[in-house]
This record gives structure tokens, sequence and C-alpha cells, in this order.
């Protein structure tokens, strides 16, 4: 008997139709099934009727309720009564919690200016209304800091549209009728789960299916071969590609004559890019790069599944622009099952945004449409800064130069400002949705921003997490089963709505109702803090007009619970041209990029990784002489390369969230540092040993797994932990930089070297 049919039969029992809120490509529709006489909710499961979710939750959510009711849930608003980082804190009254921080704004924005206050969010819930729809009408009437939400995939997403246009491309579904898929980058099974249905679907056809990644992780496993390459070089890879495809004659003449701009010139440009070169950059050996390009250009329909994951690179949107270029040049678009997928979200990009955010959104880029509230550079002279979230240390700083430096610069057209015109310290930092003291890079500098005595930290949270430790307030938020909410997806075509299934847990409320009642408690009687969550969510509904949402209305969403967005079944978008670029053609030729500053077509950016190890060793030895045991560190680092370390997403986490319900914490077993064993041997490290990985930024300690699975020269460490749960209080994010990617200001956070040794104590 199904779920749905097993408590219908159930008097006591109903069934409420949720989405999941999570930060991945699947976006699940599920179902809870709650017991009335209680109000407690006993059961959840995927569900079963949308075709994507096809009724199965992964391992995290399927902990959704643990995580609900877990013990440590907070149910009361918390003051600070320690110092900043103790977790020392009292519980207040939501009257005086709000009070208090009205009057500190106050006089922050008295004295500092409104940019003094600085939001700060990501992605603990990708809803409209609880993510960014209530925060931005506050933070634009206070007239904050604007924040860039560059932390995840703002580089691949800049390079797949000055190619591509927007962030459209193959639906899933589509790739059941594949015969070769190529997961480029891509933990699918770990991250993208629901996928894999269409990957088996189509092997059962045949299909082959190819990864490309330093790990051999659980999908490379899964699939008919690994193909190791080195971190960041992927670039090189699909360049060797393109040169062996258009030597070769294996493009598609008529489809790159019709609907491509630029193909002379990138026959040009990719000439010197022999498969012996990019062997020589990616680790692969030559002659599995020319059979992989002849593969790709001959089995038809041809897939590509990239996600984000080699996008963390300093080259990262350059790399994804010149993957996107491989399916027009072989005209895998004509076909269902050929094309490529980075993310659906450009779906959903004629949506109207303007009534939920009320006070008049400022969405400049593309990329906004993935997380509201993107840059700005377009806006009125009036809009307030930009501050990269990717920067936080230095945002946190008291130093102008630094402050200036975490100002928002996308492109390398965007300037810098200089110390002066870097604006007022933060002096207020409003963090919800987000755990910035465990996920933000270089996490030495934003614990010393966050340890600010002068500084405001006000936290929504549903646990007390390492970034809940630095707060003034902690207030208690409600979960995805509390409130309202409406999802669209980054990995399909399927909006989904959340209705509450059962009464918020102690005295947590919807970000939404924290806003208002913050608003409320400076003054703010504006129309936009007085609509209910249900009103706003209607009003947003009602409001789209384009025809890609013909058929969409609030009774539609209650009855059914999701909505497909209104695109023809199989969808081939690029079939015949129509590519949303400015000149309607696959872009090989970008003159938008030679306008941002960039090179006009594909070309290798190199990680930071790669820069010369001798001036890279001369500068941290530099660094470390200020640190203890200098002579040490000095004598081992002459024999002891640096490794590229990478820290993807662990199975059973996701990003911080779930590291803290137990029965997750045991699969994962406890913070680890995946090693080759040639690099282990060299360390004279065996599994199980304690490591230090360490470079300029800071260290961690990681428990050795030396495993095969994993090129050589290059750690692995799934994550990620909180920093609280781990040795020393310190998690992976002690040593990634806060570079910024070539494009869209994105994270580098798998563009760093480290030094491994074992630990001695
Ligand atoms: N279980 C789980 N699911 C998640 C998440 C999670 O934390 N846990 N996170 C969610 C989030 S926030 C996101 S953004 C999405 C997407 O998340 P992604 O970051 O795309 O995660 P993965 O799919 O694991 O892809 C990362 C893969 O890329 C590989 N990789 C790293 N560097 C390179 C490189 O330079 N080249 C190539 N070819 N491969 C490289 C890694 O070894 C890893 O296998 O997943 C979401 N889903
Ligand atoms: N080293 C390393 N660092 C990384 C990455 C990596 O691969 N390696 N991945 C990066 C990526 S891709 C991403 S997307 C970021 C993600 O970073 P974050 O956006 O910080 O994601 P989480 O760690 O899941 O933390 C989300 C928090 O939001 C809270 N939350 C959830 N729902 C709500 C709600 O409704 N209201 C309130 N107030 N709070 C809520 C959760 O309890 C949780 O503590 O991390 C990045 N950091
Ligand atoms: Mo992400």
């Amino acid at each position: 008997m199904s779920k749905i049919d097993l408590y219908a039969a159930r008097a006591t029992y109903t069934v409420v139709t949720g989405a999941c809120p999570h930060d991945c490509p699947d976006t699940c529709s599920w179902q809870v099934a709650v017991d009335t006489t209680s109000g407690y909710a006993t059961d959840i499961w995927g569900h079963a009727n949308h075709p994507f979710t096809q009724g199965r939750l992964c391992g995290k959510v399927d902990r959704y309720l643990e995580r609900t009711y877990h013990a440590e849930r907070l149910t009361r608003p918390l003051r600070r009564v320690g110092p900043k980082g103790s977790g020392q804190f009292e519980p207040i009254e939501w009257k005086e919690a709000t009070a208090e921080i009205a009057d500190r704004l106050r006089s922050i924005r008295a004295t500092y200016g409104s940019e003094a206050v600085l939001p700060y969010s990501y992605s603990g819930t990708l809803g409209f209304l609880q993510g960014e729809g209530m925060a931005t009408r506050f933070f634009t009437r206070i007239g904050a800091s604007r924040l860039a939400r560059t932390i995840c995939s703002e580089a691949g997403f800049e390079g797949y549209c000055y190619t591509i246009g927007a962030a459209e491309g193959m639906l899933p579904e589509d790739f059941a009728h594949a015969r070769l898929i190529l997961i480029w980058g891509s933990n699918t099974l770990t991250s993208n789960q629901h996928l894999w249905p269409f990957v088996q679907a189509a092997r059962r056809q045949g299909a082959r299916v190819l990864v490309i990644d330093p790990a051999n992780t659980r999908t490379a496993q899964a699939a008919d071969e690994w193909i190791p390459i080195r971190p960041g070089t992927d670039g090189a890879l699909a360049l060797a590609m393109i040169h062996v495809i258009i030597s070769e004659g294996l493009y598609d003449t008529s489809y790159v004559a019709r609907y491509t701009l630029g193909f002379d010139r990138l026959a040009e440009c990719v000439q010197e890019w022999t498969p012996v070169r990019a062997a020589h950059i990616t680790g692969l050996p030559a002659e599995r790069i020319g059979a992989l390009a002849r593969e790709y250009a001959r089995l038809r329909p041809a897939a590509i599944r990239i996600n984000y994951g080699l996008q963390r690179h300093y080259g990262g949107g350059m790399a994804v622009r010149t993957i996107s270029c491989l399916p027009a040049l072989v005209g895998a678009w004509r076909e269902q099952g050929g094309g490529i997928q980075l993310s659906s979200s450009g779906l959903f990009r004629q949506m109207d945004k303007s009534g939920l955010y009320a006070q008049g959104s400022h969405e400049g880029s593309e990329a906004s449409v993935q997380f509201p509230m993107g840059h700005t550079g377009e806006d009125a002279p009036a809009a307030p800064r930009t501050i990269n979230m990717n920067r936080l240390g230095d945002a946190l700083s008291l130093e102008p130069a630094l402050l200036a430096r975490a100002h928002y610069r996308p492109r390398p057209v965007d300037r810098a400002p200089t110390p002066e015109q870097a604006g007022p310290p933060v002096k207020a930092l409003i963090v919800y949705n987000c755990n910035p003291a465990a996920v933000t890079p270089d996490q030495c500098a934003v614990l010393a921003g966050l340890r600010r005595d002068d500084l405001l930290t006000v936290v929504l949270e549903h646990f007390q997490t390492d970034t809940a430790d630095y707060a003034d307030y902690v207030l208690p938020a409600t979960t995805q089963l509390e409130h309202w909410d409406i999802h669209r997806s980054y990995g399909h075509a399927y909006l989904a709505l959340n209705r509450p299934a059962i009464a918020p847990i102690g005295e947590a409320l919807p970000n939404s109702m924290i806003f208002r009642r913050l608003a409320a408690a400076l003054g703010y009687t504006d129309g936009c803090f007085a609509e209910t969550d249900e009103q706003i969510l209607r009003t947003f509904v009602a409001a789209q007009t384009h025809e890609r949402f013909a058929g969409l209305s609030w009774e539609r969403l209650l009855a059914d619970g999701f909505f497909r967005v209104n695109v023809p079944t199989p969808y081939l978008p690029f079939a015949e041209g129509n590519f949303p670029t400015p000149s309607g053609k696959c872009e090989f030729y970008s003159a938008r990029m030679a306008e941002d500053g960039y090179e006009p077509l594909p070309t290798y950016t190199a990680p930071k990784w790669e820069r010369s190890e001798a001036e890279e060793s001369m500068a941290d030895a530099q660094r470390i002489l200020v640190n203890e045991a200098a002579d040490d560190e000095l004598s081992l680092s002459s024999h002891n390369p640096q490794l590229v370390c990478i820290s993807p997403p662990a199975h059973s986490f996701l990003n911080t969230t779930f590291a803290n319900v137990s029965r997750l914490i045991q699969r994962e077993v406890e913070p680890l540092l995946c090693i080759h064993p040639d690099d282990a041997a060299s360390r004279d490290i065996v599994s199980g040993d304690r490591v230090r990985v360490y470079n300029e930024r800071g260290e961690v300690e990681l428990t050795a797994k030396v495993t095969g699975n994993l090129i050589a020269g290059t750690v692995l460490a799934p994550g990620i932990w909180w920093a609280k749960f781990s040795p020393g209080r310190r998690n992976i994010n002690q040593i990634t930089p806060a570079d910024e990617t070539d494009m869209g200001a994105s994270a580098t956070f798998y563009d760093v070297r480290v030094w491994v040794v074992r630990n001695c104590v």
C-alpha cells in the first residue's frame, strides 16, 4: 500500500504536501503525515506523483523529522551573555529582542549610515518567501548594503550564459535518451540523485556513462569509466576536444553554419590545443583525450551534465564557457537526449518578482535569477554598495583597504573602489539561512570579524551553529514543516508549493515574520510589512503572466503541489538555434565578453594552484616565519610539496545542514582527508592517522583515509563539518581562499594548496 493510502485509511492522520527547501538541483516535492490528535508529524516521503522526485527522498531529507524535532532546536530568542564565540546566552522575550536590536540598528544608522548594515544569507532555504522575499523588503527599506550571493555558482553561471545566453539547456528527463553521458565535475549520486534513474534508463538502452572528476566518486564507480582529471584543468580538456573535433572534421557543419557565431576564429584559436598539450595540463593521456573527443562527436545523442564542482577554481568561468561550446559544435542540441545541463534556473527567469520584493528589487545580472538580490552595477546612483559574500573577512575588517577589496566586482572591467570610497565599516551583520562561520572561505578572517565587540550580529537560525555562537542575538526560525513557501528548481522544470504541516516549534517564527517584527520595532508601517505569508504568495502566483506560467494558479498549486513550466516535452530549446544570446546564436565568439574585459574566444585560464611553486613557497615561507614552529615548517616544506585540496559535498550532509543529526554524522564518521597512497607514503601517513592540513591561511586537523580513489597530488576533504564538532573547533574552510574566480567574483574553494603532515601529538 502506498504511504498516502496508508494514512488516508487512518482517521486521525492528515497528509500535507510540501517541498524540500534545500540547496540542491532536485527540489523534491514531499508529503508529510501529521497525527491530528497530537499535531506531530510522524512520517515524510517523496511525492509519488512528482515526475522527478518519483516518490523518493535522499538519505538526508529522509531525516527531516529528526532534524525538525531535534532536542537542540532553538525555541526562544537568546541574548549573548559570554564573550563572542563562547556560545553563552540567556533566553529573552521576542519583544525585548526586537526592541533592543532596533535600538542598536537605529544608532548605527544614525552614526555610520545605512550601509553599515549588512545582510548575510545564502541557501538554508531556497524558498521565494523565506529566502529573500521578506528580507529584501526589509533591507531595501533600511537602505542596507547589498550582498552579492557568489559563494556557489556564479562563475559557471556567467561562463554558461556568455556562450548559451541563459541558464537553460537539457531537462533531466531527456538524459534517458542519450547514448553517451559525460558527467563532468558532478557527483550526481550525492548531489543530484534524482537524475540517476534517467541515466540508468539511458544505460539500459546501451548508453555509455563517463565521469570526469579528480576523484573516483560513488558516481564514477557506478559509471562505465572514470576520467581522472587534475582539478581546475577542465578548460584545457575541452579545448583539446574542440581541437580534435574540428581538425578531424567531426563537427556538424550545418548546425555550426546556421546557429553558431565565430566558428572560424574558434578553429584558429584551438589550433595549438593538441591533446598532447592538454595532457600535460590535465594529467590525462593524450590518447584518451583524442578518443574522448571522437566518442563525444560520434555517439549521438550526447548529453553533458556539469554541476558546480568544476567551477570552484580560478578559471571556473572560462572552463564552463568552453565546455558549453561543445554541444553546438557537434549539433547535439538537435536531438532529444543531446545537449548540456548546468542549471535550469533560467526557465524561471521570466517570473515577475517585483511584487514579491515590493520595495522594488534591484536585480542586476541574470545571476540574480538563481539567487535574488544579485549584482546591481547598473542601478540608480543612490543604490547602496554591494559586498561580495566570499570576502566576508575583508568586509568585517576595520581597515578601509580591505573593505574596499570586499566590494563586488564580477568582471575585469569593474573597478575596485579606493579605500576612501569603501564606505562605512560594517557595524551590523544580520545572518539568516546561512552559516558563514563554517562555510565561508578564509575562516580565520571571518572569525576575526565576528569576534569584534563593536559589531552587532543577529542570527536567525534553527540551531546553535558555529555562526550563532558569535551572535549578540539569536532568533529562532521555523523549518519547512512550519511555514509557507514556493520553490523553483535549478535542476528541473517544476515549481513547488510548500504548505506548513505542523505548528512552529516553541516560539520559532518564519523568517518573514521575524523581519516583519524587526520592521515594526523600527517603526515601519509600510503595507509590504502587513501582508501575510499566504497573501504574498497568492499575489506572487497571480502576478505570473508570462506564457511559461500559463495555467499556474494558487488553486492548482494547492491541489497538485507542483507545476511544470510551460515548455514542450521533449524540450529541445536550441534544436534550431534560438539561443538567448545577443546574436541569437551559440556564441563561440562573444562580443559581450570582450566588452566585459575577457578574451572573447574560449581560452585556458589556469588555476591558481598551478602558479610557480617557487614563487608561492617564498611568499608562504615569509608568512609562516611569523608563526611559532617556523623552523619546522620551513624545513618540512622543502621535502613535502603542497597538495591541491578540494572539499566537495559529503554524501550525508548538505553543506553544514544535517551535520548535527547524529545518524547522519555516524554515516560520515569523522572529518576526513582522503589522500592517495603515494602522497601518504612519502609523508609516512597511514589510514587513521591524525593529519595537520595547513597553509598560510590556517590549519585544520583531519583523519587520514588513504585511498586510490583519487588522483595523486590532490587531497579531498568531504564537507562541511561544523567547526565546533571538529578537532580544535576548526573546519576545512580554515585553509580555503577568499580569492575570486575569473567570472562572477565567485568562490575558489577548490583552488588551493596545502601541506599535509602526520600529527605527532
Ligand atoms: N549530499 C549533498 N548534496 C548536495 C550538496 C551537499 O553538500 N551534499 N550541496 C548542494 C549544493 S550547495 C550544490 S551547489 C550542488 C552542486 O554541488 P557540487 O559542488 O557540484 O557537488 P558535486 O556534485 O559533489 O560535484 C563536485 C564534484 O566535482 C569534483 N571536482 C572538484 N573539482 C573539480 C574540477 O576541477 N574538475 C572536475 N571535473 N571535477 C571537480 C569533485 O571531486 C566532486 O566529485 O549540490 C547540492 N547537493
Ligand atoms: N570548503 C567548502 N566550503 C563550501 C563549499 C564547498 O564545497 N567546500 N560549498 C559552498 C556552497 S556550494 C554553498 S551553496 C555554501 C552553503 O552555505 P550555507 O548557505 O551557509 O548553507 P548551510 O551550511 O546549509 O547553512 C544553512 C543554514 O541555514 C539554516 N536555515 C535553514 N532554513 C532556514 C530558515 O528557514 N530560516 C533560517 N533563519 N535559517 C534557516 C540552517 O539551519 C543552516 O544552519 O557553502 C559553501 N562552502
Ligand atoms: Mo552550492
